[in-house]
Order: C-alpha cells, then sequence, then structure tokens
C-alpha cells in the first residue's frame, strides 16, 4: 500500500501538488511556501505528526487520511475570509457526494455526518491568513477529511469515510476536492448561497463559545461575509467566530 497516493510535481487543476508521506502539519509547510512567495499549492500529507485544529487543539491525522493544505493568495478583502473556509468545507461536500456519501455542514468550520440520534465529524477545516492593508496576502486552508481511516484510532464523535462506504480512492476524492474549492473560490455569493443549501446549523438553537463569553439563542442565517446571525433574547447578534454547540429545542 503507497503511502502517498500522489506523484511529486504533479498538478491537479489549477494547483501545484506538493506530496509528503509524513509532516508536522500541511499548514505549516504551506506556510514556508508561502515565505517563499508560492501560490496555488496543495500541501498533502499521508499522516500529520502534530495536525492541529482552531485554537491549537490536537488534530488527529493517522495515515490513511486527506490531510491537505491550500496555499492561495485570493483578492479578497480580509473579513471575506470566511468564504475560503466555507469554500472548503464545500468542496469536501462535493467530493464525498461522488465517494457516495452525503455530508452536511455546521458553523463555522465542520463537515458532518448526521442523522436523528447524532452528529458525528467527517472533515474540520483551518483557515490561516496573513494581511496587509486590509488585504490578504495569502490564505492557507487547512483540510483534514477522514478518508481511509478507521474510527477507533480517531476521537469519540469522529466518522471516516472509509466507516461509511468502505475505502476510497484517495487521490480521486482529493482530486474532486481540489476541483470543487478551485470553481468555488471566486464566487463568494455563490458560496454563502450553497453553504445555506447544505447547513444543519440554520434552524437551530445554539450555544455559541467565543472569546468574550457564550450566547445562546437561534441561528436564522449568515451574512455576505459569513458570520452567524443569532436571535437570542435580547435581539440578534453577529458572531464572526467562535465554536458552536447544535442545542436540543427547547
Ligand atoms: C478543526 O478544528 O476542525 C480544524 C481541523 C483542520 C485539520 C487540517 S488537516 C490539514 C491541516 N493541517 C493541520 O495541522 N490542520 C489542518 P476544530 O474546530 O478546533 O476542531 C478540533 C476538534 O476536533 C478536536 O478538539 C477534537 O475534538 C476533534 N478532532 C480531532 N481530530 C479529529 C479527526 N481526525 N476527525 C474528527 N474530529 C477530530
Amino acid at each position: 500500500m503507497p503511502t502517498q497516493p500522489f506523484p511529486h510535481g504533479v498538478q491537479s487543476g489549477s494547483f501545484r501538488i506538493d506530496p509528503h508521506d509524513a509532516l508536522p502539519s500541511t499548514n505549516d509547510r504551506a506556510r514556508e511556501l508561502a515565505a517563499e512567495g508560492a501560490a496555488d499549492v496543495a500541501v498533502i500529507a499521508d499522516r500529520q505528526t502534530a495536525g492541529r485544529g482552531r485554537l491549537d487543539r490536537e488534530w488527529a491525522s493517522p495515515p490513511g487520511g486527506i490531510w491537505l493544505s491550500l496555499l492561495v493568495r485570493p483578492s479578497l478583502p480580509v473579513d471575506r475570509v470566511s468564504i475560503l473556509t466555507f469554500a472548503a468545507a464545500l468542496a469536501v461536500v462535493r467530493a464525498a457526494a461522488e465517494a457516495g456519501v452525503e455530508a452536511r455542514l455546521k458553523w463555522p468550520n465542520d463537515v458532518l455526518i448526521t442523522d436523528d440520534e447524532e452528529e458525528r465529524k467527517l472533515a474540520g477545516i483551518l483557515t490561516e491568513s496573513s494581511t496587509r492593508d486590509g488585504r490578504l496576502q495569502w490564505a492557507i486552508i487547512g483540510i483534514g477529511v477522514n478518508a481511509n481511516v478507521d474510527r477507533d484510532d480517531l476521537p469519540p464523535g469522529s466518522i471516516s469515510l472509509q466507516d461509511l462506504v468502505g475505502g476510497v480512492d484517495r487521490t480521486a476524492v482529493t482530486e474532486a476536492l481540489v476541483a470543487a474549492f478551485d470553481r468555488l473560490r471566486g464566487d463568494q455569493a455563490g458560496v454563502i448561497e450553497a453553504w445555506r443549501t447544505h447547513a444543519v446549523t440554520l434552524g437551530r438553537r445554539v450555544e455559541i463559545t467565543t472569546g468574550d463569553g457564550s450566547i445562546t439563542g437561534v441561528a436564522t442565517d449568515i451574512d455576505e461575509s459569513g458570520r452567524l446571525l443569532v436571535e437570542t433574547e435580547t435581539g440578534v447578534e453577529r458572531v464572526a467566530v467562535g465554536d458552536c454547540r447544535h442545542l436540543r429545542s427547547a
């Protein structure tokens, strides 16, 4: 079983693939490439030894997953950077659909498999960026998809494509994901619209935890920058960043 399905130097649409068997974190490798001035590179590793989520949380990255970072230099105002996170999450949904899996989106960065009983996390996105004069200089969209990974090797609450449909062709799923992201990244309005269609968060009672505390209410919509609108007892709040918990309806 080859550990890394991509040969060196191969191109996937407009992205040059930078493949590795193992890295501490594909986002960190993408940062090095950003410092060298690169653009439109997809860093891929078969496993990560220090994969991370938001707020430096640990991201389990055993062999067989799709651990991928897209380095882009978009012409976007800083407050629209979430569009890239949403475009990546939608790209995962589309690639999963091609593998026969229906996935849904949770604000702000999760791709879930849901049924009436529970929600399990198939993929997560970690977007990091550098700004200059109010514009994005570069953005790195780190995408972790549990592809050919056993659920036992992942934290509780996770699920993989392998659990759902058996082993998948990682090259095909990765190429579908990168191609879908490439199509979506220039279409801000389309991304917002498509995100709404696939979201499980909208219409739900939620608890959002931010650095300033937490708010509870009903998530009604996202705005053009991807901020979540939450109807609370004291009015509508717009949340740009935070952790979201879906609550059972009262
Ligand atoms: C995320 O953070 O969901 C972003 C994950 C981004 C991972 C990619 S992999 C390629 C690139 N390189 C990196 O180093 N990172 C990116 P957050 O919303 O903070 O969720 C983190 C939480 O998800 C953890 O605290 C665990 O509870 C859970 N978790 C950890 N590993 C997981 C996995 N493989 N599958 C599902 N859930 C996981």
